[in-house]
């Protein structure tokens, strides 16, 4: 989907037109993947547009930005306060907020203190990350050759752009074997997570997910499905998940801000349940998308609202 490249970013504390939001090629992020992001959803809820889990989401930033020794030059209430100026000032109300730092532009070498670390916040429209119909009916995962990057490699706990160099070959082999996403295993051959999203099974009624040591990015909308589960009094158990579980599964499901509560239909072309989405992953999707469409109470305190 291209850019609608008439809104503003914020650049370092300023707003700038979006055309304007530009680094120098020979920029430390550019040459060593030197940066740690997020990615934040807006919804436009019954009572105006609001943020889903802003503060966690911002607080991930600077937990980020501390494990790579990356300075934030603000407080997380200060980036919180940007990302709504940055809704407000687009006009958004529906929109994907994508908070980045990075090292800037001064000397090359891989020693990176020397850079400016630079923090910038844009924002735009993104709809459905699988597809229109993904949410219904259901994605073909496949699993990967490429496993996650191992404890001692690169922190997966982190989000750093240079992870996603991991994420793009288990993406583009999805992609060329004809699957929607991909699903990669952890340096031992366990379940771990997909290019973008963190995964689930349940099985005879009880959810499970790898556990936070398996090379996974801590989704903050894992952190939500468990959390609605629970509620729900459904079993969670975070554990270690051997590859044939997944082959197994009455459903599997994926979560993530971009890929939201998605269902998975196939995993290498083995059919999982009966091939549509289930049931508890249907429960589930339909709390979150309560919650966040200002359907059903927020009893988590999830919103932030813009105005
Ligand atoms: N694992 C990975 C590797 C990952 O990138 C994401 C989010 C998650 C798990 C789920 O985390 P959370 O969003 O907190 O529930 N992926 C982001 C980037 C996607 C992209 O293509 O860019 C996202 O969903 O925003």
């Amino acid at each position: 989907m291209a850019f609608d490249e008439t809104g503003k970013i914020w650049f370092n504390g300023e707003f700038v037109n979006w055309k304007d939001a530009n680094i120098h090629v020979l920029s430390h992020v550019i040459h060593y993947g030197s940066s740690v992001f997020e990615g934040i959803r807006c919804y436009n809820t019954k009572k105006g547009p609001a943020v889903f889990r802003l503060q966690e989401h911002v607080q991930r930033l600077f937990n980020s930005g501390k494990i790579y020794r990356m300075d934030i030059p603000y407080s997380v209430n200060e980036i919180c306060n940007a990302i709504l100026d940055t809704i407000r000032i687009n006009g958004f109300k529906d929109c994907y907020i994508r908070p980045i730092a990075f090292r800037g532009y001064k000397e090359l070498g891989v020693y990176p203190l020397n850079c400016p670390l630079e923090t910038v916040i844009a924002a735009w429209e993104w709809g459905k990350y699988l597809g229109e119909d993904a949410l219904e009916n259901g994605v073909d995962l496949g699993v990967s050759s490429w496993s996650r990057m191992a404890p001692n490699t690169l922190p997966n706990m982190a989000k750093a752009g240079a992870n996603y160099m991991n994420s793009q070959l288990a993406k583009m082999e999805s992609v060329f074997n004809g699957f929607d996403e991909a699903i990669m295993l952890d340096y031992s051959g366990l379940v771990s997570e997909g290019s973008g999203e963190n995964i689930f099974l349940v099985k005879d009624e009880v959810i499970y997910t790898p556990h936070s040591s398996l090379s996974i990015l801590s989704g903050i909308t894992r952190d939500s499905a468990v959390t609605l589960a629970k509620d729900l009094e459904i079993e969670v158990k975070e554990e270690a998940i051997p590859r044939e579980m997944l082959y197994l599964a009455d459903e599997i499901f994926l979560t993530g801000t971009a890929a939201e509560i998605t269902p998975v239909r196939s995993v290498d072309k083995i059919k999982i349940g009966n091939g549509k989405r289930g049931e508890i992953t249907e429960k589930l999707q339909t709390k979150f998308f309560n919650i966040v469409e200002g359907i059903d109470e927020d009893n988590y305190s999830w919103l932030t609202f813009v105005e």
